[in-house]
C-alpha cells in the first residue's frame, strides 16, 4: 500500500516539471521497459516533455520493439534532465550505472519500484514490494499522478506485468495484479495480440540458438543447479543478440527436479553476467547481493567479479551450498 502523502509529493513534483526523464535498469526486462514508455507516455500526454533511458547497452531488447513510445528513447550520453527524474524498477542507484552524475546533480527524484531491497534513494519512493511489477504500480498510481490512461500506455504496463509474472504464472500473481491485467484490457489491450509479440516472435536463428543453447544444459545433483553458459561465439554463430536472450533461463525453469537455474553471459567485454531464478521459496537474491548484484527472492542476477565462465561458476556453487541450499543439507 502506497501512503497517500506519497503520491501527493510526487504528484505536485509532476505538476512543477516541465520535462521529465525517466530511467530504467540496466539490461532493462519486459517491466523496465514497459514501464517507462507507459509512464512515459501519460506524461508526454499531460504535455510534459519526455525523454526515457537506460544504461548502456542501450538496445531495445528485440521482443519489446513492438511497443508504442519508442520515439521518447534517448541514449544515455545524450540525456540532459532539466527538471525531474523518474527511476522506474530500480532497486537501487548501482542498477543506473551511467546515470551517477545526473542523479546526484541536484534534480528531484521519484522512485517507483517493487524490489523487496530497494534503497529509498528518491527524493520520492514509491515503493510496493507486494507488487508483482512496476508497470502493475504505475497503473494503480496513474490517477492519483494526475495521469490519464491511454490505450498505448495500457499495452505498456500489461507488458510489463505479463513479463514478470512469467505470464501470470508466478507467485507474486496475486488477485491484485489479475485486477490491473483485466483493467488493462477493458482499456483495449488485446492479451492474444502482447502475447504473439513477446512470445511468438522470435527468428528461426534464434530457435536454432535456443536449441544449441539447450542441447548444452547441465543438472548438478548436488546443489540443485541447473545452468546454461552463452559466449560471445555462441551468439555470433547464430547471429543473435545478448539482449534477446532473457527468457531462455525460462526453458531451464521446465526441469522437474531443478532448484535453482542460471544462465551465464559472456558480455562483449569478457565479463561474465549471471541471471538466476529459484523456486521453493530458495532465495537466491541474498546470493546476489553478497555477489554484488540484486534482484528479488526468486528472481536476482549480478555481474560476476570473477575472470570467466569456470570460476564464476565454482564461485556461484560454493555459495549455494554455504548458504544451506544445496540438497545434501536440506
Ligand atoms: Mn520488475
Amino acid at each position: 500500500m502506497i501512503e497517500r502523502e506519497v503520491l501527493e509529493d510526487a504528484s505536485a513534483l509532476i505538476r512543477g516539471s516541465g520535462s521529465v526523464v525517466i530511467l530504467g535498469h540496466q539490461y532493462p526486462d519486459g517491466d523496465a521497459v514497459g514501464s517507462v514508455l507507459g509512464l512515459g507516455l501519460m506524461l508526454r500526454d499531460l504535455g510534459k516533455t519526455v525523454e526515457v533511458s537506460w544504461p548502456e547497452p542501450f538496445e531495445v531488447p528485440g521482443r519489446l520493439t513492438f511497443l508504442p513510445g519508442l520515439d521518447m528513447m534517448v541514449g544515455p550520453d545524450k540525456l540532459e534532465p532539466e527538471d525531474l527524474i523518474v527511476t522506474v524498477d530500480c532497486a537501487s542507484r548501482e542498477r543506473l550505472p551511467d546515470f551517477n552524475k545526473i542523479l546526484r546533480g541536484g534534480f528531484n527524484v521519484v522512485n517507483i519500484d517493487h524490489h523487496t531491497d530497494n534503497t529509498m534513494f528518491g527524493t520520492v519512493n514509491i515503493v510496493d514490494k507486494d507488487a508483482a511489477a512496476t508497470a502493475e504500480i504505475v497503473y494503480l498510481i496513474h490517477r492519483d499522478l494526475g495521469l490519464e490512461l491511454t490505450e498505448d500506455a495500457a499495452v505498456c504496463l500489461y507488458t510489463g506485468i505479463l513479463t514478470d509474472t512469467g505470464k501470470f504464472q508466478f507467485n507474486n500473481t496475486s488477485v491484485e495484479t489479475l485486477k490491473v491485467a483485466s483493467e488493462l484490457a477493458a482499456a483495449g489491450v488485446k492479451p492474444s495480440w502482447i502475447y504473439e509479440n513477446v512470445y511468438q516472435s522470435d527468428s528461426l536463428n534464434y530457435l536454432l540458438f535456443t536449441g544449441d543453447a539447450l542441447s548444452r544444459c547441465v543438472l548438478e545433483e548436488d546443489t540443485g543447479l541447473t545452468y546454461v553458459f552463452i559466449s560471445q561465439e555462441n551468439l555470433k554463430r547464430f547471429g543473435v543478440r545478448m539482449s534477446e536472450t532473457e527468457d531462455l533461463i525460462d526453458s531451464l525453469r521446465a526441469l522437474k527436479t531443478h532448484r535453482i537455474a542460471a544462465l551465464f553471459k559472456e558480455l562483449e567485454s569478457g565479463t561474465i553476467r549471471v541471471s538466476m531464478r529459484s523456486r521453493n521459496d530458495i532465495d537466491i537474491g541474498s546470493i546476489a547481493r553478497k555477489l554484488g548484484g540484486g534482484g528479488h527472492k526468486v528472481a536476482a542476477g549480478y555481474t560476476s567479479s570473477r575472470n570467466g565462465f569456470e570460476d564464476t561458476l565454482n564461485e556461484l556453487r560454493r555459495e549455494i551450498i554455504e548458504a544451506g541450499w544445496g540438497t545434501d543439507n536440506r
